[in-house]
């Protein structure tokens, strides 16, 4: 990107003769290898991996990741994990590729911990303004018609909340990684709504989770029938504890406060219920006092995920440049990246599933000559919405909410390497 054409074929030739001189060499080829230094001398040798007998199939009944990726985890922020009363942590963007979210990496939000339920003791009770009020074992729900199979990602509304007032924390974990993205597998909420029967003043659900927290949200009916969930599978498997087990509600591009886990309680009324998650937090407090009511909708959104703080460039020459795109009101069209603060934008490419209101990756391969970047993404949504800079956020909503940060975010990546949380102003 930094270099021309010309240079960057013949780096590009250096790259692939230093990768083609053996496979063993190839776990050698990080820093050095890249810049054409003679990797260890060692590494060719036989190693124990090589001569000893490794584990037996009943050593891992169920699959755990290497040892040596012991550093991909999700991490915390200590100031911001005050309790179990309310505590979060953050997805490592920086160390995933793709745009699926491992179970074990997906970011935790809690108000009450983690409730830890039996699946023959979890019921869901439908009732309110309804024909008959219905209770559901999760058996029951299994054996509905229509089960399906959506990624959708999940995004806190006080993601990059920490950053309104300027660059605040070093990593994309933790600026972005109130994010996760998985397939789920369950019914439409629709299908028990309508078991249960609607009648003509059901304008808003109530749900409520079963954990102590007793979370509760007022979501429009219009929202519940179009492509709300009830959630059992994540990828491919249970629902985790720290995700809902066993039931949650999946409300796809809606902010993840709404996607109540340990789903107990559906109440369908005519209006509102105005609950304190809805009213006292998760509003967004403007500059002249008053507050935006009922921002369900996650607005479109990127961040380059590398290089960033904690994966910062390892060397010059060719070079990867990775991230994220999402929006929730569909999917994503474009995405461009620039490397010198916004002043000049290249178009990315996307590769993997597009999917609405899924998690996007794009790439950028190229030489980087060793010199200061500001790099930036720009993602745009298929109603042609284009992601704002973080001032001009600001020039609309002034710097009092924590809510709905969807600005643009730039690294500064130095001579070294060394990547920083920095603002362009
Ligand atoms: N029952 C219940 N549902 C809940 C919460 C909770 O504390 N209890 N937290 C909410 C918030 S604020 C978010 S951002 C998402 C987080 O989902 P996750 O833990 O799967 O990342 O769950 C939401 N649903
Ligand atoms: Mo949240």
């Amino acid at each position: 990107m930094t270099d021309s054409g010309k240079e960057k074929s013949a780096s590009r030739r250096g790259f692939l003769a230093a990768a083609g001189a053996g496979a063993a060499l190839a776990a050698g080829l990080g820093k050095a290898g890249a810049q054409g230094a003679k990797p260890d001398p060692l590494i060719t040798d036989i190693q124990d991996w090589n001569r000893y007998l490794g584990d037996g199939v009943a050593d891992r009944p169920y699959g755990k990741p290497s040892a040596f990726e012991k550093n991909v985890v999700r991490r915390d922020v200590e100031w911001l994990t005050a309790s179990r009363q309310s505590s979060v942590n953050f997805t490592p963007l920086h160390a995933l590729d793709g745009i699926i979210t491992p179970n074990g990496l997906c970011f935790e939000r809690h108000h009450g911990g983690i409730a830890e339920i039996a699946p023959d003791k979890h019921r869901l009770m439908v009732h309110g303004l309804v024909e008959k009020s219905l209770v559901f074992s999760l058996e029951d729900l299994k054996r509905f018609p229509g089960r399906m199979n959506r990624v959708f990602f999940l995004e806190c509304a006080a993601n990059s909340g920490m950053e309104w007032r300027g660059a605040q924390l070093n990593g994309c974990q933790f600026t972005h990684g109130m994010v996760h993205n998985v397939m789920y597998t369950g019914i439409p909420l629709r299908a028990v709504l309508e078991e249960a029967g609607l009648r003509t003043n059901a304008k808003w659900l109530l749900a409520e989770g079963a954990d102590a927290s007793l979370m509760t949200r007022s979501i429009p009916m219009e929202k519940a029938l179009k492509d709300a969930m009830l959630g059992w599978g994540m990828n491919g498997e249970a629902l985790r504890p720290e995700q809902g087990y066993p039931l949650r509600l999946v409300v796809p591009g809606w902010e993840g406060n709404m996607w109540i886990k340990w789903l107990r309680r559906l109440e369908v009324g005519d209006e509102p219920w105005q609950q304190r998650e809805e009213t006292s937090k998760y509003t967004d407090l403007l500059a002249d006092g008053r507050s935006r009511r009922f921002t369900f909708i996650m607005d479109a959104k990127s961040v380059v995920t590398n290089p960033s703080p904690q994966a910062p460039m390892l060397a010059k020459g060719p070079n990867v440049l990775s991230g994220l795109a999402w929006s929730g009101r569909g999917a994503i069209t474009r995405v461009d990246v620039s490397i010198d603060g916004g002043k000049n934008w290249q178009t990315a490419r996307i590769d993997g599933p597009v999917l609405p209101m899924s998690l996007t990756r794009f790439y950028v391969d190229f030489d980087w000559n060793g010199s200061d970047l500001l790099i930036q993404s720009r993602a745009m949504d298929e109603t042609g919405y284009v992601q704002p800079t973080k001032d001009e956020l600001r020039k609309a909503r002034g710097v009092n909410s924590i809510y709905h940060n969807n600005g643009i975010q730039t690294w500064h990546v130095k001579a070294n390497g060394e990547t920083e949380n920095v603002e362009v102003l």
